[in-house]
């Protein structure tokens, strides 16, 4: 046990944990990240945030998070009318622009909820960057209906399978 705090106090500090909504790495900074609440037998989930990249052109290649087994990159197309989510390899951070992830577009998708995500609470969400190296954010978790044009239900049928 205390193996496992220690080596994940050096982990944490390595890439730098902080508790404010707002991160700024080098020329980069990322406001609120949020998720939203999930049902108890929801099984995924959406974390959302917004990249401010003042410096270099930059991307978010991954994610990871100890709340889910498994994080992807997912936007959202129009195909023939019907909003579907795909996974992407990679969140361009053009430089000098703001990039949002927000509900019915880019977003990390968090599959295999090892519990639901509770509104308040909070999780530590790692993004690595191709430039800025491993970031890592707290998240905050927010009711349902927070957000722009919410699409509770976008998530609820998402399968593995995409
Ligand atoms: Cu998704």
């Amino acid at each position: 046990m205390l193996r496992w705090i220690l080596s994940g106090t050096l982990a944490l500090a390595a890439i730098g944990t902080v508790q404010a909504n707002e991160l700024t790495v080098g020329e980069i900074t990322i406001d609120h990240p949020w998720a939203r609440a999930t049902a108890a037998q929801q099984a995924n989930g959406a974390a959302y945030l917004v990249v401010d990249n003042g410096g270099e052109a930059d991307r978010i290649l991954g994610a990871a998070s100890p709340v889910a087994g498994r994080v992807e990159l997912h936007n959202h197309i129009d195909d023939n009318g019907v909003m579907r989510m795909r996974r992407v390899e990679a969140i361009d951070l053009p430089a000098g622009e703001t990039t949002a992830l927000a509900p019915g577009g880019l977003h990390i998708m968090l599959f295999e909820l090892g519990a639901p995500l509770v509104v308040g609470e909070t999780f530590p969400l790692t993004l690595t960057l191709e430039q800025a190296g491993a970031v890592e954010v707290e998240v905050t978790v927010e009711p349902v209906s927070y957000g722009i044009g919410g699409d509770a239900k976008g998530h609820q049928g998402h399968g593995s399978g995409g």
